[in-house]
């Protein structure tokens, strides 16, 4: 008997789609301290600036700087901590960027336009983003990959001046984090964190320039402040827990499907890992390869949490219905675990990446394989898609009309315009008529 707690359902039971509902039911509670906290945190930086960065990043990181200007990090400390790496993580890191930078070079957008008979011409202008500022977070969630895959796309984009934000809680740097910074050419680092980091990115102050975009994790505090300064400026989105389904079909080992259930887990106590498997034994071995891996894990704790919270193992009659639920699902990752694993592409619509066949492993997208690992979670691959390249371009409309489009479209605009009791619109368009 299986010991770990995980739920084990059967989609076959005719109350599973609510009990499925309930799984996936996640609601980032509004917590008031959080956001009078951020209220107070962006008047304060809009305010009085710099005097205020300073006063919070004493406050909430330890860190006393007098001065702003401490707290940007030179140029020769990104190349220092770049140097500090051993070869292999060295090597890894660079091998990583160039694989995304390859993937990314693909969704870059161009200008278009087409000529019509009357010479008119209509196109679509791209142009990158003039400022992006980039979070990267602190402690525990301080990934250096996501410092690749936030900053490959805007460089590839073209944006002009990429600014890294990161908090140093009693002036503790991680040298991953600035190397990879270094890596991705992002242009200045400033170690700020917190809602205070983003309502200066936000607002601007005396030191820390305004940006037109904030991308990249964060905390609570960093989130809401995200949600507040939008409009402002542009933000990615605001991604809850991450989330794996795997679809098997009893095919391969049950250890690495264990294992690919822990690697979304140890993520967090809110992180979702749910297995869809056609084959009852397999499940069973699944749960048994949980209880003997769980105890070797370094962060079992997080692990179980977040399997007995959020985590479950489904049994299902077929891989249609599988694929059904991944699309109710719309789950974040899904990897199809099966033979012929191609096949069953067609079959799903919503997912944020699709991991085929059973040497694609998350992990690997994770870090390496070359697209993004910022995807749409909390099922919002309903309607979202990766982080990429085209969150750091946006579109202009060209319209360059001809003397003779001036009169066809004319008349036509002036139907409508009268149409719709707008008088000055009409005679805009009659004045151009030549009778
Ligand atoms: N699985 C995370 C990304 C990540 N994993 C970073 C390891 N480091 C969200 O897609
Ligand atoms: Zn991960």
């Amino acid at each position: 008997m299986s010991k770990t707690a995980i739920r084990r359902l059967d989609a076959r039971n005719p109350g599973f789609l609510a009990e499925l509902d309930a799984l996936l039911a996640f609601e980032s509670e509004a917590d008031e301290r959080i956001d009078n906290a951020v209220t107070e945190i962006l008047r304060g930086v809009r305010t009085t600036g710099d005097a205020a960065l300073i006063e919070y990043t004493r406050r909430f990181d330890h860190l006393d700087v007098s001065d702003m200007a401490a707290l940007e990090l030179p140029k020769h400390e990104l190349q220092a901590a770049l140097a500090s790496l051993s070869s292999a993580q060295r090597d890894a890191l660079v091998i990583a960027a160039e694989r995304v930078r390859a993937y990314h070079q693909r969704q870059k957008a161009e200008s278009w336009e087409y000529v019509e008979a009357d010479g008119s011409r209509l196109g679509q202008k791209v142009t990158p983003l003039d400022r992006v500022g980039l979070y990267v977070p602190g402690g525990r969630a301080s990934y250096p990959s996501s410092v690749l895959m936030n900053a490959i796309p805007a460089k590839v984009a073209g944006v002009g001046e990429l600014i890294m934000v990161v908090p140093t809680p009693r002036g503790e740097k991680n040298p991953l984090v600035l190397a990879a910074a270094e890596i991705t050419g992002v242009d200045r680092v400033f170690t700020i964190g917190g809602a205070q980091a983003v309502a200066a990115l936000a607002y601007g102050t005396q030191t820390i320039p305004q940006v037109d975009k904030i991308v990249g994790p964060g905390n609570a505090f960093v989130a809401e402040a995200k949600r507040r300064v939008f409009g402002t400026v542009g933000i990615d989105m605001v991604a809850g827990p991450s989330e794996v389904l795997i679809i098997s079909d009893g095919s391969g080992h049950a250890d690495w499907v264990a294992m690919d259930l822990f690697a979304q887990a140890e993520h967090d106590e809110l992180a979702q890992s749910i297995l869809l498997c056609t084959d009852p034994a397999f499940i069973d071995a699944v749960h048994e390869a949980i209880d003997r891996l769980l105890p070797t894990m370094p962060r079992l704790e997080t692990i179980a949490k977040s399997l007995a919270n959020r985590g479950a193992l489904i049994h299902v009659d077929s891989l249609e219905r599988a694929c059904a639920i991944a699309n109710r699902i719309a789950p974040e990752h899904l990897e199809l675990a099966m033979e012929k694993a191609e096949d069953w592409i067609d079959h799903i619509r919503h997912a944020g990446a699709i991991f085929v066949g059973h040497w694609a492993v998350e992990a690997l997208g994770d870090y390496c394989a070359g697209p993004n690992h910022v995807l749409p979670t909390m099922r919002s691959a309903r309607f979202s898609s990766p982080l990429g390249v085209y969150d750091f371009q946006k579109r202009t409309s060209i319209v360059h009309i001809s003397e003779a489009g001036a009169q066809h479209l004319g008349k036509i605009a002036s139907v409508l315009a009268h149409g719709e009791g707008l008088q000055a619109h009409a005679r805009s368009a009659e004045m151009r008529l030549k009778v």
